[in-house]
C-alpha cells in the first residue's frame, strides 16, 4: 500500500486539466466519495498495526498534495481564461515588417512637392483616352507618326480610342474646363508601343507641367526649370536648353542638366559630354490654346514634360528600366522612404 501511495503521489505532477470539465473529472477521481483517497482510507483498516502509523501519515500527505495540485490547476485555468479574453487574436504579430515606397513613387512625390511650392496644383485624367485629347487638340497633324500603330496602342476596333502616349491629354482637358490662370502638373502612366528592353518599356511615368496666364514668356519657363533642377539635383546644378521640336509647343527645347554623377567633368554616364537630358519644354502653340477654348491673343503659356524613370535613373543609377516593373523585393527594399 505504501508503494501504491508513492506512485499516485509521483504521478500528480503530470496531471493536467485543459478546462473546467477536466478539472472536475480530476476532483471526482481523487477526492469524491468514491475517489482514490476514500478508497485508500477504506483499506486502512486492513493495514497491519505496526504499519498503521506510517501509512496514515503518507495518506494524509497524499491528500494535501492532491488538494494543492487541484488548486494549482484551478488557478492556472482561471488565469489562461482571463488572458485569452484580453488578447486580440486578429492583431498582426510582431514584428510588423514596414514596406518601402516604390522608387518611382518617391521621385514622383519629390517632383510634385517642388512644383507645389512653385504654385502648381495636381491634375489627373484617364489612361484610356480619345484621339482628340491625346493628339488632335494638341496640334498633332492627322498624318503624324505618333498616330501610327507602331507607336501607339489602339483599343481594338475603336480607332478613336488609345492608351495615352503622354499626360498632355490631361492638360488638354484642364484647358477645356478652366480659364487661365492655369498652373498644373499632371503625373501619370503613359503607354508606347515599343519592344521591351533595358532602355525602353511599353509603359512609363511622366509628369507634365502647364502654366497659362497673361504675359507668360520663355524667361518664366527658364527660371522655373532652373529652380526645379536645383531643388531636385542640388544648388550647383546648371541647366542648358537646346532647340527642339514638339507638335504642341513653339518654340520648343530640350533641357540638359550638368551631369550629377561627374559634376560636369565628363564620365561614362553623360557620354563624356558633362550634360544629361532631363526634359522637353516650350511655349504652348496658339493652336493648342484655341483647341482648349483659350484665346491666344490674350493668353500665353509654357509647358514641359519629363520621364520619371529617367530622373529616377539619374538619382539612383538604376541601369535597367525593367527593374521598375518586376516588383522584385530585393530591388524595392533598397529604397527606404522617409515615412
Ligand atoms: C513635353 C515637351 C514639351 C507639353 C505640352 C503640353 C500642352 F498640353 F500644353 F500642350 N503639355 N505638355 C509638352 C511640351 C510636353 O514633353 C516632353
Amino acid at each position: 500500500m505504501l508503494e501504491e501511495i508513492r506512485r499516485v503521489r509521483e504521478s500528480l505532477a503530470s496531471v493536467v486539466a485543459a478546462n473546467e470539465q477536466e478539472l472536475e473529472a480530476l476532483r471526482i477521481k481523487y477526492i469524491s466519495r468514491k475517489g482514490l483517497l476514500n478508497d485508500l482510507m477504506a483499506r486502512f483498516r486492513e493495514v497491519p498495526a505496526e504499519q498503521k502509523r506510517e501509512v496514515g501519515i503518507r495518506i494524509n500527505e497524499l491528500k494535501t498534495a492532491v488538494q494543492e495540485r487541484l488548486e494549482t490547476l484551478r488557478t492556472q485555468l482561471a488565469s489562461t481564461e482571463t488572458v485569452s479574453a484580453d488578447i486580440d487574436l486578429t492583431r498582426t504579430p510582431y514584428p510588423q515588417p514596414l514596406g518601402s515606397r516604390h522608387p518611382i513613387t518617391l521621385v514622383r512625390d519629390e517632383i510634385l512637392r517642388i512644383f507645389a511650392r512653385l504654385g502648381f496644383s495636381v491634375a489627373e485624367g484617364p489612361e484610356v483616352e480619345d484621339d482628340w485629347h491625346v493628339f488632335s487638340s494638341l496640334n498633332f497633324a492627322p498624318d503624324h507618326p505618333a498616330r501610327d500603330m507602331q507607336d501607339t496602342f489602339f483599343v481594338e476596333q475603336q480607332p478613336d480610342i488609345v492608351l495615352r502616349t503622354h499626360t498632355s491629354s490631361v492638360q488638354s482637358r484642364v484647358m477645356e474646363k478652366q480659364q487661365p490662370p492655369i498652373r498644373v502638373v499632371c503625373p501619370g502612366r503613359v503607354y508606347r508601343n515599343e519592344a521591351i528592353s533595358a532602355r525602353a518599356h511599353c509603359f512609363f511615368h511622366q509628369i507634365e507641367g502647364l502654366y497659362i496666364d497673361k504675359g507668360v514668356s520663355f524667361t518664366d519657363l527658364k527660371q522655373v526649370l532652373l529652380t526645379f533642377a536645383r531643388e531636385l539635383f542640388g544648388e550647383d546644378t546648371k541647366i542648358r536648353l537646346r532647340p527642339s521640336y514638339f507638335p504642341f509647343t513653339e518654340p520648343s527645347a530640350e533641357m540638359d542638366i550638368s551631369c550629377n554623377i561627374c559634376g560636369g567633368k565628363g564620365c561614362g554616364f553623360c557620354k563624356h559630354t558633362g550634360w544629361v537630358e532631363i526634359l522637353g519644354c516650350g511655349m504652348v502653340d496658339p493652336n493648342v490654346l484655341k483647341a482648349g477654348g483659350i484665346d491666344p491673343d490674350v493668353y500665353s503659356g509654357y509647358a514641359f514634360g519629363l520621364g520619371v524613370e529617367r530622373i529616377t535613373n539619374l538619382k539612383y543609377q538604376v541601369s535597367d528600366l525593367r527593374l521598375f516593373s518586376e516588383n522584385d523585393v530585393r530591388f524595392l527594399d533598397q529604397f527606404v522612404a522617409a515615412h
